[in-house]
């Protein structure tokens, strides 16, 4: 085991039936929810510089995301070079990575290892829920109650739930009547299900479901896909990484490290500046074949940087990714039902796919096309469709049926948990017509408390663990910065919040995204708020920005 950070002591008390909750005394310094690649990093980064720190995890291992998602198929969509922590040169030198795109199993051995190699472990309680955190004027300490029924006290509240942790069943009546069983692909059960000789419904052809389909249909005896919105995917090309490729990584580490998070992404692609319409079309179609042999949303992401601005010019990129899609679907009917016409490409997030359109052409696969057959109801034997003609419905007999219909994303973990700051004020009230956030980072009315990858910073829009990684650094100096200067609380103001707000939704409104109903836009969610929820100008702008405000004595921010 790496010499890790020093044991620091973090303290608690349990409450008794017959006693009201009791903080603990003295306060622990930072109280993390959740252990992912956020709370991981984050735990690391404070013990790393001394502060005294507790993570509160409800999964019954470290992992986040990669702990919940155990779907057949799961795996990362960003390259394994870049999809991981670069805070310690020997994790990087000492960890092997087997793929270009790293599988579920993988990752999550990833993060177990960090949490025993860094001695994380004795900082976090696992199978344990923060219930309520609450925030106390008098002695600027958050109180958080567990669902244990224990009560933490911290000087600061880090959260850590990442952005697509709540997941969505959708409304139709009567799933409670369903015979068969049914999962939800980010609540998956440890055990794996057995689709051998069933019949099988997947519900939601985002990147979850196009990850997962291939792979029950290799098992199912029958398996029907219902579809609401046909969705463009990029082949993802997934391969075992060459000998040597490896050590290559190994030695470009520091110099990808600069580029991921200089770049706009977090990732090691960059867009072309100009149009792709001032371009002559051989030229396109050229750049748009390499970048589709190349596998991933290459042809998107290093593509012309008006693709996610001008509809004309995204049109030429969309078109060309529909006619290779058409390619890869054998009967008509399938292939116009599969084909993504109603928005622009990248407007929803891009999943990279496996055989996913080659697996309607299974003699085992139906697709189900909602936008021509709505779901009426679940019922005992499976989903009921209407067929079109008044009055009459088809009922689609299924012994098992999988959600694979997203989640309520960036805010729905955070308002799971019932938070009040300053003067009692609820942050599910506060953020009711949408988030108000100063950098993603910090609320104005909750002093000391962080969101990681909160609503207003690029998290999304990026590679994740490079967002992260910006937010953990950020939040440890200024930790940091109070303890030197002897200030106990910080907090930002309504004006500025408002500000960068503002700020963040006008960076939207140039683009295409802010056209389309996605999970980007809250829009999945029946009555949230429709906003723009991230931050569009870049990783690498982004960073400039917090590492500005911070070299500013942390402008737009006030200490006590
Ligand atoms: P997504 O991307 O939100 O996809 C959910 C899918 O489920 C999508 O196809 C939805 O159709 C469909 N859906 C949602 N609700 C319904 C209802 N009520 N009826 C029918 N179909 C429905 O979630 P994923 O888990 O695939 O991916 C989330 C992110 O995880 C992904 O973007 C990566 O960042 C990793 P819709 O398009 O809304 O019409």
């Amino acid at each position: 085991m790496e010499a890790g950070p020093s044991a620091m002591t973090t303290t608690h008390t349990s409450a008794r039936p017959d006693a009201p909750a009791a903080p603990a005394e003295p306060p622990v310094d930072v109280l993390v929810i959740g252990a992912g690649f956020s709370g991981l990093g984050m735990l690391y980064h404070l013990l790393e510089r001394g502060f005294s720190a507790r993570v509160v995890e409800a999964g019954d291992d470290v992992g986040g995301t990669w702990y919940w998602n155990r779907y057949p198929g799961c795996r990362c969509d960003s390259p394994t070079e870049v999809y991981q922590f670069f805070f310690s040169k020997e994790l990087l030198q000492d960890w092997d990575w087997t793929h270009v795109y790293p599988a579920q199993p993988e990752i999550l051995s990833y993060l177990r290892h960090v949490a025993d190699r860094f001695d994380l472990r004795r900082h976090i309680s696992l199978e344990t829920r923060v219930r309520s955190a609450s925030f106390n004027d008098a002695t600027g300490t958050w109180r958080s109650t567990l669902d244990t029924g224990e009560v933490v006290e911290s000087r600061f509240l880090v959260t850590a739930v990442g952005c697509l942790s709540d997941p969505q069943v959708p409304a139709y009546p009567g799933l409670e009547n369903f015979r068969g069983e049914w999962h939800h692909t980010s609540r998956w059960p440890h055990s794996g299900v057995d689709f051998t000789g069933k019949r099988v419904g997947v519900i939601g052809t985002g990147s979850s479901g196009i990850q997962v389909i291939p792979e029950i249909a290799k098992e199912a005896a029958h398996l029907t896909v219902f579809q609401r919105t046909a969705n463009f995917s990029f082949p993802a090309r997934n391969r075992p990484l060459r000998p040597g490729e490896m050590e290559e990584f190994k030695a470009s580490y520091d110099a990808i490290h600069a580029e991921i998070r200089a770049a706009k992404l977090g990732q090691r692609f960059a867009p072309m500046p100009g149009s792709a319409l001032a371009v002559p079309a051989e030229v396109r179609q050229r750049f748009y074949e390499e970048s589709w042999a190349r596998g991933n949303a290459v042809l998107l992401f290093s593509g012309w940087e008006d693709l996610l601005t001008n509809e004309e010019a995204n049109a030429t990129a969309a078109d060309f990714v529909r006619s290779k899609i058409a390619e890869r679907i054998d009967d008509p009917e399938t292939r116009d039902s599969l084909l993504p016409r109603n928005h622009p490409l990248g407007t929803k997030r891009p999943p990279l796919d496996t055989e996913y359109f080659e697996t309607f052409n299974r003699d085992n696969v139906t697709l189900v096309d909602l936008r021509r057959t709505p779901i009426e109801e679940f019922c005992d034997g499976g989903v009921r469709v209407q067929t079109g003609v008044p009055d009459e419905s088809q009922v689609h007999e299924l012994d098992v049926l999988v959600f694979a219909t997203g989640f309520d994303a960036i805010t729905g973990p955070l308002l799971e948990i019932d938070i009040t700051g300053s003067g009692g004020m609820s942050l599910r009230e506060k953020w009711q017509d949408g988030p108000l956030t100063y950098l993603g980072l910090a609320t104005a009315g909750f002093p000391n408390m962080f969101t990681i990858t909160g609503p207003g910073s690029p998290a999304v829009i990026s590679n994740m663990p490079t967002a992260i990684e910006q937010h953990n650094e950020w939040i440890r100096d200024c930790l940091v910065y109070m303890r030197d200067h002897g200030y106990q609380r910080i907090e930002t103001s309504a004006t500025t919040e408002e500000e960068w707000t503002v700020h963040v939704s006008e960076l939207a409104q140039e683009t295409l995204l802010v056209k389309v109903d996605s999970w980007y836009m809250g829009s999945n969610i029946p009555g949230k708020p429709r906003r723009f929820l991230s931050y569009l100008g870049g990783v690498g702008t982004y960073g400039d920005v917090i590492t500005g405000v911070a070299a500013k004595d942390y402008d737009g921010f006030t200490f006590g």
